[in-house]
């Protein structure tokens, strides 16, 4: 096996990161005993080392993971994965710890009374399957894009192709469902044509609302790296905070929420004035669009250049400064700098634009900017969307755990897709229902509403997410559970988690679960690499696979003789043969008998070739530290495809086309550039209720803050919960550091204490909150409005105000 230590090139990224993490350490806790923990990966005698990405963000950079006495005892970046070169950001160096938190959740509890009783598994499993042989339409599944894509797509068969039911959604429709939509409706697919590549080779880097610094930290290294090598990059950050991201770049375009739409709409405008669109590209590859007011629908109807020009002529930069609040200048830096043919523009975005009620919009504006331009389809010349989960891609936008969604880009309301994956899953026609289920504000609106008042979800089974902290809105979507118990006394909630979460608190049945390297695993990150990895060490007690959970509930329900749980020829659903005979999967014991990872990812490749984004086998990912697809075989070789639709790269544009957008919505290989108008946010400050709200994460916590929080050092470094102010705000209210005020929204309110001139910098107005904070539930305050076409939900504007306590 490769040696793990980093590479000596990457000592100025290795800097960077140490700079902020260190920075990350001293802004709390001054004079803290924190340090950067020692790449502790020379080969020392009985550990074994072993390939695994990063449990934590869709950033997916490779560890090596040091094993000794069926222990993780240390963690180092892996030198030879090109995602990361052999660095890691404090949260990748801490991740072995974070198996390691003293409260694990070992064995299944059920609660009784105001507490909980230990139960068996078998016990356990039958609880479930009594509540949805009850009601089977009743059933909820709510996953996450922390599910590895074999879990994601075992509950996805289960639910879809077993129980008839399209109730299954996850978390990432709070994170990615905008992005999605937006692919969908310029290229007709979904997922980013570009990837990581492009930030060696970008001239200009605009960061649409996101701030990869404390995010993204490997990748944002990538390119201060370059800047510390002499190379010269222009970064421009468009946010509605300062954040460290802002501290490294040249320019800050400084935006009231939503404005985003209005510049992208001023730099088109900018573009067609000037002449500096590029028209060759746009009349060789793209057509018009614009939202289809009489009939709402995703794919809107088709408008010609001119409807297009028209639609922009009123969005002059004087207009655009209005609206978005950035200064008509800087809206001309933009113009130009998308106006320049010689230039290579990298777009990154991430939360900002995919949490907002016009996310579907923005997303495809952003697009629509650079296929204007031809910034589009060579290296450093792209529109990329991050992602904030380690497989918010591989398992929700590949694998469609979505509410909508089949495997493969398929959809359950068409006819023809449904009976493809009846066929791959052997499941008699019919089997899958052409009804979406609920997405998540629906879901957990419906489990929260009373039975006889039409909330048709009786149980939920939660896996991998903490919804009980991180939904919008907690009073609506997830408090009631509580507050209403008596009306919703025959509701019941399903929790498997490995420790205990906001989420647990309200849990009827909690299932310990195995983590990480506790299990095999494969993932797909934001750049359309698939990552593998094998279990390395033993879960704690009786925690188990959540998918094993998910196939051995699967099981008792076919000894129940429940139909769905049987393919064509009467077998169980998921039968894995070894030597002729069926392996007892769903007995833990022989769980491990096969490679159940490698059955299920061979038999969800077939789906990936339906709509060219081709997996390798199992077995290649196993070699490699991940593979960007499509993966497809030439001249006996597995091949990932860096840039897509792009002549040269992807294997399946034609020869001699250049650019071919081949799952074109128009059927013509062309791309869609979208007009849509600026709207102000769904909520705005009023007299009454004066600021903006943001939230977000930070640098060293993993969301809600249970696996991070349990790592000494990361909660070190960020012990609590804080409300960013801005310095002239504060004044004005006599806050200073530390003390504690009332946020209220019209959903809730929160003490909590202040953080003047902090990590962030917030401009008058507004605050932020991060929402890692257990103890400090942000989401009381958060709006629950949703964008019309992707459903998800702007956490980033509520309208609030401040008091001091
Ligand atoms: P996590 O903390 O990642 O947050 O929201 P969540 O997914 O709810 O929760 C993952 C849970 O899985 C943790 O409780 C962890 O302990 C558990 N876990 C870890 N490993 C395993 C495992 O192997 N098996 C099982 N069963 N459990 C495991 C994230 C969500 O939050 C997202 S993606 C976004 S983008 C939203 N962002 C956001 C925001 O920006 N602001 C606010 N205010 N709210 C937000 N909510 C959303
Ligand atoms: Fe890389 Fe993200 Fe893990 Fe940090 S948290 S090491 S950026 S994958
Ligand atoms: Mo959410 S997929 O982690 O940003």
């Amino acid at each position: 096996m490769s040696s793990p230590l980093p590479a000596a090139s990457s000592v100025q990224r290795r800097q960077f990161i140490k700079a902020s993490a260190m920075a990350a350490a001293t802004a709390v806790t001054c004079g803290s005993d924190y340090s950067l923990p020692i790449l502790a990966a020379e080969p020392r005698e009985g550990v074994a080392w072993d390939k695994a990405p990063c449990r934590f963000c869709g950033t997916g950079c490779h560890v090596q993971v040091g094993v000794q006495g069926g222990k993780v005892v240390a963690v180092a970046g892996d030198r030879n994965a090109e995602v990361n070169k052999g660095l890691l950001c404090v949260k990748g160096y801490h991740v072995g710890s974070a198996l390691y938190g003293k409260d694990r959740l070992t064995k299944p509890l059920l609660r009784d009374g105001e507490g909980y009783r230990e139960i068996s598994w078998d016990e356990a499993i039958g609880v479930i399957a009594d509540r949805i042989e009850a009601a089977p339409e009743r059933f909820a599944f709510y996953g996450s894009g922390q599910w590895t894509i074999p879990e994601g797509y075992a509950a996805q068969k289960f639910m879809k192709g077993g129980l008839s039911n399209n109730h299954i959604d996850p978390n990432a429709r709070l994170c990615m469902a905008s992005a999605v939509t937006g692919f969908l409706a310029t290229y007709g697919v979904d997922e980013p044509a570009g990837c990581y590549d492009d930030l060696d080779a970008c001239d200009v880097l605009i960061m649409w609302g996101n701030n990869p610094a404390e995010m993204h930290p490997v990748l944002f290294s990538r390119v201060i790296d370059r800047r510390s090598r002499g190379e010269e990059v222009t970064l421009i950050d468009i946010g509605t905070r300062r954040t460290r991201t802002t501290d490294a770049c040249q320019h800050y375009l400084e935006m009231k929420g939503h404005g985003d739409l209005a510049i992208a709409n001023g730099i088109a405008h900018l573009l067609i004035k000037n002449g500096t669109y590029d028209r060759k590209f746009v009349e060789s590859f793209c057509s018009f669009k614009a939202p289809d007011d009489e009939n709402p629908n995703l794919h809107g109807k088709a408008i010609s250049f001119e409807d297009y020009k028209k639609s922009l002529e009123s969005y002059t930069p004087e207009r655009v400064e209005e609206m978005s609040g950035v200064p008509a200048e800087q809206i001309r830096l933009l113009g130009d700098l998308f106006g320049n043919p010689e230039l290579k523009i990298t777009s990154l975005w991430c939360m900002g634009m995919n949490q907002h009620t016009r996310g579907t919009a923005i997303n495809s504006m952003v697009h629509g900017v650079h296929l204007l331009s031809g910034h589009f389809g060579t290296p450093g010349n792209a529109p990329t969307s991050l992602t904030g989960q380690p497989s918010a891609c591989g398992t929700v936008r590949e694998v469609g755990t979505l509410s909508h969604a089949l495997p493969g880009g398929r959809v359950v309301t068409n006819e023809e897709h449904r009976q493809q994956s009846e066929g791959f899953w052997n499941v008699p026609p019919g089997r899958i229902s052409p009804t979406p289920g609920y997405h998540t504000v629906e879901m957990w609106e419906s489990f929260c509403t009373p039975t006889d008042q039409g909330g048709d979800i009786g149980t939920i089974w939660v896996q991998v997410t903490n919804p009980g902290q991180t939904l919008p809105n907690l009073n609506k979507l997830f408090n009631p559970k509580e507050q209403n118990r008596e009306a919703l006394k025959d509701k019941f909630l399903i929790v498997s988690d490995v420790y205990p979460t906001a989420t647990t608190r309200l849990a009827d049945l909690i299932l310990p679960s195995a983590m990480w390297v506790e299990k095999n695993g494969v993932v797909g990150n934001s750049e359309r690499r698939t990552q593998q990895w094998f279990k390395m060490v033993d879960p704690p007690g009786e925690a188990r696979d959540d998918c094993w959970q998910t196939i051995a509930l699967a099981y008792e329900l076919f000894q129940r003789d429940m139909d769905g749980m049987q393919d064509r020829e009467g077998r169980f659903l998921f039968e894995m043969a070894a030597d002729g005979e069926p392996v007892p999967i769903w007995q833990w014991e022989h769980y491990y008998d096969i490679n159940v990872d490698e059955r299920l990812f061979d038999e969800y490749r077939q789906f990936s070739r339906l709509k060219h984004k081709d997996l390798a086998p199992y077995s290649e990912y196993v070699k490699a530290r991940g593979l960007r697809w499509p993966v497809v075989e030439r001249d006996g070789e597995w091949r990932e495809t860096h840039f897509r639709f792009s002549e040269g790269y992807d294997p399946y544009v034609e020869e001699g086309k250049k650019i071919q957008f081949y799952h074109s919505s128009t059927h013509d290989d062309r791309a869609q550039i979208w007009f849509h108008p600026w709207i102000p946010p769904a909520e705005v400050p009023d007299k009454e209720f004066p600021f903006m709200l943001c939230t977000g994460r930070v640098l060293e916590h993993w969301h809600t803050g249970s696996m991070t929080r349990r790592v000494p050092e990361l909660s070190r470094a960020m012990p609590g919960g804080y409300v960013e102010m801005n310095a002239e705000d504060a004044a004005e209210y006599g806050l200073q550091n530390g003390h504690r005020v009332q946020i209220e929204s019209r959903r809730g309110s929160l003490e909590i204490p202040v953080w003047i001139d902090g990590r962030g910098q917030p401009p008058r107005g507004t605050v932020f909150i991060p929402f890692f904070d257990e103890t400090l539930l942000v989401n009381d305050l958060t709006l629950d409005a949703v964008d019309p076409f992707s459903k998800q939900p702007d956490y980033k504007k509520s309208a609030v105000r401040i008091r001091k306590v």
